[in-house]
């Protein structure tokens, strides 16, 4: 999944805007990602993404919370690595609505 949205992403913008886009965007994701990471051990689990999105307001269904979970873990390891997480989060917006 995280693989198709870069590649959509590619798709739909230029290369230079591509990477203007990603340059401006890494910290904010970097940082979104380490106050996700409660245990700081670099990596997000389903708990520490539920909370984050209650923290956020947003009460996600188990089911939800699953299925955006199995998605993002495109390597099926049981966590979110960042690399996961920097590709994926630009479309969180668009899944949660
Ligand atoms: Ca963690
Ligand atoms: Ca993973």
């Amino acid at each position: 999944m995280a693989a198709d949205i870069r590649v959509v992403l590619w798709l739909t913008l230029r290369s230079e805007e591509f990477h203007t886009f990603v340059n401006r965007t890494e910290d904010a994701l970097r940082s979104l990602f380490r106050s996700i990471d409660h245990d700081k051990n670099g990596k997000l689990d389903k708990t520490e993404l539920r909370d984050a999105f209650a923290r956020a307001g947003l009460a996600i269904p188990k089911a939800r919370l699953d299925d955006f979970f199995s998605r993002v873990d495109s390597n099926n390891d049981g966590a979110i690595s960042f690399d996961e997480w920097r590709w994926v989060t630009v479309c969180l917006e668009r899944w949660l609505s």
